[in-house]
């Protein structure tokens, strides 16, 4: 990654800093000097400094968030099964081997076996799911090196308990965050759903809780009933979401994303490629008829050349939608099981989520995760007052409010929601300079690769335009303090390129 703008390193080291100092001062303290427990959680925050960030996949009953964390992993680890499992939030972490750990209330750890049955569930027998607060997967998977992913149970109004523990989770009572980025999964827009997001809204928008949110329009395939254009009016779907979601104005970007048919991908096997290029033979007009619905398809006595057993996993893997786009895109001469891969994986959405995924929350992690911190160190410090309390504060106070890179943040969301004078260019080049498509140079510039024009030249530019725009005597509060950012983007970028020509 292009580290031009390095304010988030910085952030992290002054984070650093401060909690240094902090942890001092409670060595110091004869009130705190022997309370390991004190000591244990300052560590703690530092420690997390240094691990990977943590997604929380959240969202309405039954959205997919399983599935869209075994699509995002690769491999069938998260139960999508209405066991006891999707009513506790659940930890995917990388480790040397798989290990399933229950967190019990009272601080009790105990082993959880795991069971496999196609993907991995675990096995409940001897667990009381009540007295369990949350499981920890470790597994062996490159996905998880530096993103530590959290599936929670779906929130719903009629099942008030379980949507607590996600509420804990996002929006904690003690307002310590638990995550540091958040991807919102909605099936539909009803009032309960854009009522929870809300409610995360205000802790984003009052600086506290994680800052990335991304919403995502799931299972986007059932959208349009199965049919081949489904990925297409999901767009239209998404963004109807996305003017919905933005009245939030909480969420970075809104995407469709059919994780059924990312994780077939994913997985595709030999064997199911055999039987699709067998359905992909058959006569148009005839497998379009065997095609009409779902009962049809996996008719004992249908003509079709492969057998009802394996038409109904095919059915469960891919869905109806997938099935007919997969049969699609291998008559139009894909030959080979990983170039059918490529093309339903693309369609899925999943690429387009990955990307907004590594533009809003991989190369923002150790900001993200800074902002954390900082948010438990003030939580720390204010529930175990010392004398130091008020100095530390006013340390913290300050990096919350003026990290040019938390702002950016916060731009980025409100911008959806919030009025402005800004014509739509202005509006699309505005969101780029603050790091909206990436936060290298060239993404926020605009620059393609191997573009010969001069970064620098084109970073002094854009300081300047937006120097004026922001001048502009028509521009209401929110629209200035918008430019001014891009403004401070830009300089930003200056200072490096003449930093680098220096050095
Ligand atoms: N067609 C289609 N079905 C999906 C998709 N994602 C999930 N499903 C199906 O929807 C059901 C629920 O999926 P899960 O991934 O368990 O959903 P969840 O949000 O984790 O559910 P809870 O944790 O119980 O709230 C399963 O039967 C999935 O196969 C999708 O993208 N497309
Ligand atoms: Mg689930």
């Amino acid at each position: 990654m292009n580290k031009l703008i390095d304010t988030d390193m910085s952030t992290s080291d002054q984070v650093r800093a401060i909690l240094g100092g902090t942890i001092q001062a409670y060595r110091a303290d004869p009130a705190y000097r022997q309370r390991p427990d004190v000591h244990n959680e300052l560590d703690r925050i530092g420690r997390r400094l240094n691990q990977p960030i943590r997604i929380a996949l959240a969202g309405t009953l039954k959205a997919g968030k399983s599935t869209l964390v075994n699509a995002l992993v690769g491999e069938d680890i998260a139960p999508t099964d209405a066991t006891e499992a999707t009513r506790i939030v659940t930890w995917f972490r990388n480790g040397p081997t798989p290990k399933v750990t229950a967190n019990h209330r009272g601080g009790r750890r105990s082993n959880v076996p795991i069971a496999r049955n196609g993907g991995l569930t675990f096995d409940f027998a001897t667990l009381d799911p009540e007295d369990v607060l949350d499981l920890d997967v470790e597994w062996p998977a490159a996905e998880l090196i530096d993103t530590t992913i959290i599936d929670t149970p779906g929130t719903s109004s009629l099942s008030r308990d379980v949507s607590q523990r996600t509420l804990q989770l996002l929006v904690p009572e003690d307002s310590v965050p638990r995550v540091d980025a958040v991807v919102f999964l909605l099936r539909t827009l009803n009032a309960a759903d854009i009522a929870l997001l809300k409610q995360i809204g205000e802790l984003v928008g009052g600086s506290a809780g994680a800052l990335g949110v991304i919403g995502v329009a799931s299972r986007a395939d059932e959208i349009g009933a199965g049919r081949i254009d489904a990925m297409l009016s999901a767009r239209d779907v998404a963004k109807r979401f996305t003017s919905e979601m933005d009245k939030t104005g909480i969420c970075q970007a809104v995407v469709p994303v059919s994780g059924l048919l990312a994780l077939a991908a994913r997985t595709l096997r030999q064997s199911e490629f055999v039987a699709l290029e067998k359905l992909a033979a058959v006569d148009a007009a005839e497998l379009a008829k065997a095609m009409l619905s779902v009962d049809r398809f996996v008719r004992e006595d249908s003509e079709l050349p492969v057998d009802a057993a394996t038409r109904a996993a095919l059915l469960h893997r891919f869905g109806m939608f997938g099935l007919r786009i997969s049969i699609a895109v291998l008559r139009t001469g894909v030959t080979d099981s990983v170039g059918l891969a490529d093309e339903l994986l693309e369609r899925s959405g999943l690429v387009a989520l990955r990307d907004v995924i590594d533009q809003q929350f991989a190369q923002r992690s150790d900001l993200l995760k800074a902002h954390t911190a900082l948010l438990s160190l003030r939580q720390f410090v204010q529930s175990n007052p010392i004398y130091a309390t008020p100095y530390i504060l006013a340390d913290i106070d300050p990096l919350l409010a003026d990290t040019h890179a938390f702002e950016e943040l916060r731009l980025l969301s409100q911008l959806r929601s919030r009025a402005t004078t800004l014509n739509e260019d202005e509006m699309v080049s505005l969101r780029r300079i603050i790091g909206g498509s990436g936060t290298d140079a060239a993404s926020r510039l605009g620059l393609q690769p191997g573009d010969p024009y001069d970064g620098p030249r084109a970073a002094f530019a854009a300081a300047q335009r937006w120097r004026r725009r922001a001048d502009h005597p028509l521009n209401d509060p929110f629209t200035t303090r918008a430019c001014r950012a891009a403004v401070r983007s830009a300089e930003a970028m200056v200072a490096e390129y003449a930093a680098r020509g220096r050095g």
